[in-house]
């Protein structure tokens, strides 16, 4: 059995839809990030990064932190979602990395500055806007004449999907970005995608 550490947030939706398309039975635990639970020592026992989502695989007793090393693990454990060897692999991990290091936190700091905070900073938002734009048009041009990010439907369209998902419902334009919508439709229409988020139950944005 799988406890997941999590809040209603891109990264720890990640793990909740990988959850389900693996068919992974599972214990949520909600770690109240706004309440600032992640800072308690039980929760750093497990993050020392102070960050959702965490697991623990109770069935060998391994904990896991950082969104894309859990969804790794989980693909492994299962030999599902990944390539398990060779360039394919390789690929896929590349894209991994790719959103762990740019589309999760540039898209973070463009909301950030643009709509979280209430003293706005034209050249934060400026800067985060440009670069977001520009990380997405990386994704629209690998998404031409492609279904998925990598051959198959894999854990990087997990990691980027709801990056995407959440940038869309808090109202940034895609007007320039068709096949990056298109694969973001699609995906959404899978039944544990359509379950993942709801992993916790959704809070007000
Ligand atoms: N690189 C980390 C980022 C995790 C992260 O930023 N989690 C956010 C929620 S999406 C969080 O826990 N924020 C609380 C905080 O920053 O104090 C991952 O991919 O797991």
């Amino acid at each position: 059995m799988i406890d997941l550490y999590t809040h209603n947030t891109p990264n720890g939706h990640k793990i909740s839809i990988c959850l389900e398309e693996l068919n992974l039975p599972y214990t949520v635990k909600v770690v109240d990030v706004r309440q600032g639970e992640q800072f308690k020592d039980e929760f750093l026992a497990l993050n020392p990064n102070a960050k959702v989502p965490v697991i623990i695989d109770h069935d060998i007793g391994q904990t896991v932190f950082e969104s894309c090393a859990i969804l790794l693990y989980l693909a492994d454990k299962v030999g599902r979602l990944m390539p398990s060897s060779g360039k394919a692999r390789w690929e896929a991990i590349q894209w991994l990395f790719f959103q762990a290091a740019s589309i999760g936190p540039m898209l973070g700091q463009r909301a950030h500055f643009a709509l979280v905070t209430s003293e706005k900073i034209p050249y934060a938002i400026e800067r985060y806007t440009k670069e977001t734009n520009r990380l997405y048009g990386v994704l629209e041009r690998r998404l031409k004449e492609r279904e998925y990010i990598c051959d198959e439907y894999s854990i990087v369209d997990i990691a980027h999907w709801g990056w995407i998902y959440t940038a869309k419902r808090m109202g940034f334009s895609f007007d320039e970005f068709p096949n990056l919508i298109a694969w973001h439709d699609q995906i959404a229409t899978r039944p544990a995608v359509a379950k993942g988020i709801t992993v916790p139950a959704p809070l007000p944005m």
